[in-house]
């Protein structure tokens, strides 16, 4: 089996390739991506001199790349990660989120097709559905109601993969997970820019009032049940992974706050994100019953083994949020 992951030098896709590598060691897996300022080869050093780990550098829009190297490594399957991924970036600079997003995604499709790949594994976003009221979760035929750029381009792009499959027949299953946590995460979202700016003694920007609710899953209980997605999936369907873990985000601050040993007079609380979607929730049933998949980790226990491990890893955070972070940090925080 040779899968193809786009952008698996990012958060997830980088626990991706290396959790594919111990669960499936018989896998070629092959790895596109640009190297964003979110991608970091730095995230796969331990796969370095991996013979079944292939590394190219490119973007999924280039549909001669892409079908190049379909062909070259006879690519079964394909995971696709790769995108813009932060919402607030997306308020600032819609653009590339369109780009890549929407237009890439329909290249790499239309290479898959042209390949006759077996499989595409779309991964999107609960934020498809929009924001839910204080009760409630999100079902796979909830409304899809999209609120920033960010997850408007996920939208299409999710409708486009499963476009494919009514029309030409493509076998595609999404996947739409919720808020992930866990290593290598770059620290413009919520959890690593609080824990960055915690050991710093540097204020935690919280939106608004702090009482907007995420659903929290680990990105190594995420990684499960893509590859059953992969593998397990019907055709044609959608599957919510959420890892049960409803929180607020003022109380994760908090949380960190006390695991790293900080005053609460650290937080700051700073104008709230245009459009920000209030509470996101997942009903699981379908994944659990199809998939047989249940997230092992508990919130409480995953958040101190992440908040630990960004304590102990400060060269690999310091070395990402250099340059080219640091500018949009600097625009983001000069408007507030
Ligand atoms: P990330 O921003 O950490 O990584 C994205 C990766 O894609 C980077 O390595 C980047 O270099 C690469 N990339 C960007 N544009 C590319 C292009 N045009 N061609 C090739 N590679 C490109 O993102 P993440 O948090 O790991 O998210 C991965 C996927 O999961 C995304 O599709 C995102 O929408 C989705 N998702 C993420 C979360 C979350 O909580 N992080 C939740 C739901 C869904
Ligand atoms: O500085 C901050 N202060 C703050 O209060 C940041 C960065 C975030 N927040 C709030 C906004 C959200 O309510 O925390 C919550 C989480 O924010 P993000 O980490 O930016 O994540 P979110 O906007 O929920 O989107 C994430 O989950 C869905 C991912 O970034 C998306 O890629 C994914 O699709």
């Amino acid at each position: 089996m040779n899968v193809l992951v786009t952008g698996g030098c990012g958060f997830i896709g980088s626990n991706l390739v290396k959790y594919l590598r111990r669960e499936r060691p018989a896998w070629t897996v092959v790895n596109l991506d640009k190297l964003t300022y979110a991608g970091n080869l730095e995230n796969l050093a331990e796969l370095e001199g991996d013979p079944r780990h292939v590394f190219i550098r490119g973007d999924i829009g280039n549909r001669e790349l892409v079908e190049h190297l379909m062909s070259v490594h006879a690519i079964d399957a394909v995971m696709h990660l790769a995108a813009e991924s932060h919402v607030d970036r997306s308020i600032l600079g819609p653009e590339v989120f369109v780009t890549t997003n929407v237009l890439g995604t329909q290249q790499l499709l239309e290479a898959s097709r042209a390949r006759g790949v077996k499989r595409f594994l779309m991964v999107s976003t609960d934020e498809v559905y929009g924001s839910l009221g204080p009760t409630g979760a999100f079902t796979e035929s909830s409304p899809l109601q999209p609120s920033s750029p960010y997850s408007a381009s996920k939208t299409s792009a999710d409708l486009v993969a499963l476009a494919y499959h009514h029309t030409f027949k493509l076998d595609v299953v999404v996947t739409r997970c919720s808020n992930n946590y866990g290593r290598y995460q770059f620290p413009e979202k919520l959890i690593p820019l609080m824990v960055v700016n915690a050991l710093h003694d540097k204020p935690l920007p919280v939106y608004g009032d702090g009482g907007n609710v995420r659903d929290w899953l680990h990105v190594e209980d995420h990684c499960q049940a893509l590859l059953l997605a992969l593998e397990k999936g019907r055709a044609g369907e959608v599957y919510n992974i959420g890892g049960g873990a409803e929180r607020r985000n003022l109380d994760i601050v908090k949380a960190i706050l006390g695991l790293v040993g900080k005053p609460d007079s650290l937080i700051q609380y700073v104008k709230d994100r245009p459009g920000h979607d209030r509470r996101y929730a997942i009903d699981p049933s379908k994944v659990r019953a199809e998939l047989g998949w249940t997230p092992a980790h508990t919130f409480e226990q995953g958040l101190a083994e992440t908040v630990r491990w960004y304590v102990d890893h400060p060269a690999w955070w310091e070395r990402v949020t250099s340059g080219a972070y640091r500018q949009y940090f600097e625009t983001q925080y000069r408007t507030r």
